[in-house]
């Protein structure tokens, strides 16, 4: 199928086609032509983004801000087939393809705090640089995404609907959920002094270029941009920088929170967006880390609960786990004293 959607693009069929990265969504692959030279082809989960149309719509008209009042920046476009598209339907699937850039590269895990600086500073760039942009013209490409109160719901609703055993199974993740439900209140309290901006709403690390100098070049993967709060990405990026284990790690001893990963992470991010943020959402950078781990939580546990209808399970239990291991950040970034 890879190889009918790359001649569509006007690529000969020898191309080498080869599975890249690791997200949990979308599948990626990493295109080397005969001729040497390299894409990246990526099929859109439509069972998740009910409309892929939207998202290139996003991404084009983005792109187009950029190029004209940034052309600096480096926006990685999608390539056009032969036709004219920026997507290609094929089996009911949609594909998009970019061009690989030569000499950037992606890590899994944040290894230094400079590249929890680099990281943080490009997703605020990105941020900023579109602050001229109306984010109000963006299509929604996933509704309530992150929708804190609706996740909290869903929550409810799974408690009530699970099978016995795995309820059972879950009532201590369960409990700890309950108890800092306090979150969603504070959340919603805050939503006021909030300014919607255009977000990326998906700021793991692997979604930002680097070189081979561990300088950001840019951030990738924007089927998430949306109008958003700063809350989402910046408490992403805590939710996947601060802790030198991911949220597959089972052994939850290993779960710390990195303070100059942390002082870093926000020296980063306020160095392109100092200007923008308003004080009270500067009063609440830690707020944001504790919000996006939480809601997180509540995601794996939902899905436990729900069968693992959505982010699939590789073991029996994975969802569960995966909750627990979000629930030990989260009880140590509430350890965490807001500093600098
Ligand atoms: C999903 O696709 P990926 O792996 O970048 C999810 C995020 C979660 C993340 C948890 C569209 O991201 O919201 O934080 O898994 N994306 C969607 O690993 O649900
Ligand atoms: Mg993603």
């Amino acid at each position: 199928m890879q190889q009918k959607i790359i001649q569509q693009y006007g690529f000969d069929d020898n191309a080498a086609i080869a599975p890249l990265g690791n997200g949990l969504i979308n599948a990626t692959w990493l295109v080397n032509t005969f001729a040497g030279d390299k894409f990246v082809l990526q099929r859109i989960n439509h069972n998740i983004f009910k409309d892929p149309a939207a998202i290139a719509f996003n991404i084009r008209s983005v792109g187009a801000y950029l190029q004209q009042q940034h052309p600096g920046y480096f926006f990685t476009h999608p390539l056009v087939t032969a036709s004219g598209a920026d997507l290609v339907e094929a089996g009911g699937e949609w594909y998009r393809m970019f061009q690989f850039i030569e000499g950037s590269l992606t890590i899994d895990v944040v290894e230094s705090p400079g590249q929890a600086y680099e990281a943080a500073k490009q997703f605020g760039r990105f941020t900023d640089l579109l602050s001229g942009f109306d984010a109000a013209t963006l299509k929604i490409t996933l509704p309530d995404f992150h929708n804190l109160p609706m996740r909290y719901e869903q929550f409810e609703t799974a408690l009530k609907n699970a099978a016995p055993v795995r309820l059972l199974a879950a009532k201590k993740e369960t409990s700890l959920l309950l108890e800092h439900n306090d979150i969603v209140k504070k959340y919603m309290d805050l939503l006021p002094d909030l300014t919607i901006r255009v977000t990326h709403h998906d700021t793991k690390i692997s979604n930002v270029l680097i070189d081979k100098d561990g300088k950001g070049l840019c951030v990738i993967d924007l089927d998430t941009v949306m109008p958003g709060y700063f809350i989402s990405d910046v408490g992403d990026m805590m939710r996947t920088y601060l802790c030198p284990v991911s949220e597959e790690e089972k052994n939850f001893e290993r779960i710390v929170v990195r303070k100059e990963f942390y002082k870093a992470l926000k020296e980063g991010y306020l160095a392109e967006m100092k200007d923008e943020l308003s004080a009270i959402e500067k009063e609440h950078f830690l707020f944001a880390g504790k919000m996006m781990v939480y809601m997180q939580a509540l995601r794996f546990l939902t899905d436990y609960l729900h069968n693992d209808i959505y982010y699939g399970s590789r073991y029996e239990g994975h969802n569960l786990v995966r909750a627990g291991n979000q629930l030990a950040l989260l009880q140590q970034l509430i350890l965490l004293q807001d500093m600098a």
